[in-house]
């Protein structure tokens, strides 16, 4: 066997392709290089044959892609010399940008909406010591307040409007073509403040722009149903959905969303809080991989529009899975119809639940 060299992170990586000076001291927890796995019993379900590839972006180091993005928009910032950050966030956000300032040494400031944030993300801000400000508002509140604090105080925007985000997000256009040896036909992904459909295209861009692929893929975004803004065309007041990731009604990169779903012939469509949940049930049900709510909705727009045709059989697919299902461990408990047995301690009493169950599911 030969020995592979420490992995040591998409900034080393992908160094050739990034905006970064050659000294830079580069702030890293081994992001990126995240599984690309392919469905093997869903598609069997399928009127027609496609390939789905899940990126499963929840084996990030913090449990999501905003790791990507965190690991370039922390590096500059400690270049910049600056010496405090700032975000707003449904969560994952907040848990990427708390850990990697804690390995630069910085304070990290983050906004969250109360009461709406998964158990597992506030873990983590907690956890890695940022300073949490907790608002009674929304994610679209916070973001406003952020823009408005960080010209008065002197913290850097780690939202996804600082573009060493979006930079570093892009990566995972790289990897997913070197992976395949080719751009997908179709790539779906569930989509909040927008900044990661726009990261995409800009990687899969710079590749096909760079001659390294012939053909780029479309974009297909999905939202809930009640924090769509993008399938209304205008923001949205009051935005609820379960998938609490993308309770978002204002999104940031509204511009650059809407010319990646323009320039590649995507398009954007919505579902209910059930349905996703649905999808999120089947992929962890069907094919073992847990994703929380908000990335479920890749999955279940690319079922949809393969069984529609809208996705023509012979494509290659590929979903992105935001983040981890461990983040959220109240939904998916409170969803959960898996049977818990309970019986006494008793050989007999186990083996009759074994049997039963055995019968059950035949
Ligand atoms: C799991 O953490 O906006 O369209 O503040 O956590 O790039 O915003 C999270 C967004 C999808 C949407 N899936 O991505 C935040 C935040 C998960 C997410 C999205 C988010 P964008």
């Amino acid at each position: 066997m030969s020995f592979r060299p420490r992995y040591t992170g998409l900034i080393e990586r992908y160094r050739d392709f990034l905006p970064l000076s050659d000294d830079a001291r580069i702030i890293s927890l081994g992001e990126g290089d995240t599984p690309l796995i392919r469905l093997n019993n869903i598609p069997k379900e399928l009127p027609a044959e496609v390939a789905i590839y899940v990126k499963y972006e929840g084996l990030n180091p913090t449990g999501s892609f905003k790791d990507r993005g965190m690991t370039m928009a922390i590096t500059k910032t400690v270049a910049a010399g600056n010496h405090a950050v700032i975000c707003a966030s449904t969560g994952n956000t907040s848990a990427s940008a708390a850990a990697y300032a804690a390995r630069a040494g910085l304070i990290a400031f983050v906004i969250i909406p109360e009461g709406k944030i998964a158990q597992g993300k506030l873990a983590q801000a907690m956890m890695h010591g940022a300073v949490i400000i907790q608002i009674e508002g929304n994610f679209d509140d916070g973001m406003q307040i952020v823009k408005e604090v960080s010209s008065q105080a002197p913290v850097e925007i780690v939202n996804s409007i600082n573009p060493f985000r979006l930079q570093g997000q892009k990566t995972a256009a790289f990897e997913i073509i070197e992976e395949l040896g080719r751009a997908p036909d179709y790539h779906c992904l569930p989509l909040g403040n927008a900044g990661n459909i726009s990261a995409y295209w800009m990687g899969y861009t710079q590749f096909y722009q760079e001659g390294i692929v012939t053909k780029r893929p479309k974009m297909c975004a999905y939202q809930a149903s009640g924090a769509a803004p993008f399938l209304r065309g205008h923001p949205v007041i009051n935005p609820e959905t379960v998938a609490t990731a993308i309770r978002i009604g204002n999104p940031q990169s509204w511009d650059l969303a809407w010319a990646a779903q323009r320039e590649s012939g995507g398009w954007f469509d919505e579902f209910s809080d059930e349905e996703i949940l649905a999808a999120q049930k089947l992929l962890a049900v069907k094919e073992g991989i847990f994703c929380e709510p908000a990335s479920a909705i890749s999955i279940a727009g690319a079922l949809r529009d393969v069984k529609s045709g809208k996705i023509p059989a012979g494509s290659v697919i590929t979903c992105t899975l935001t983040g981890h299902g461990l983040k959220d461990p109240d939904t998916a408990i409170k969803q959960s119809t898996g049977p818990v047995i309970k019986v006494k301690a008793t050989l007999t009493e186990v083996k009759q639940a074994i049997l039963a169950n055995l019968e059950n599911l035949k």
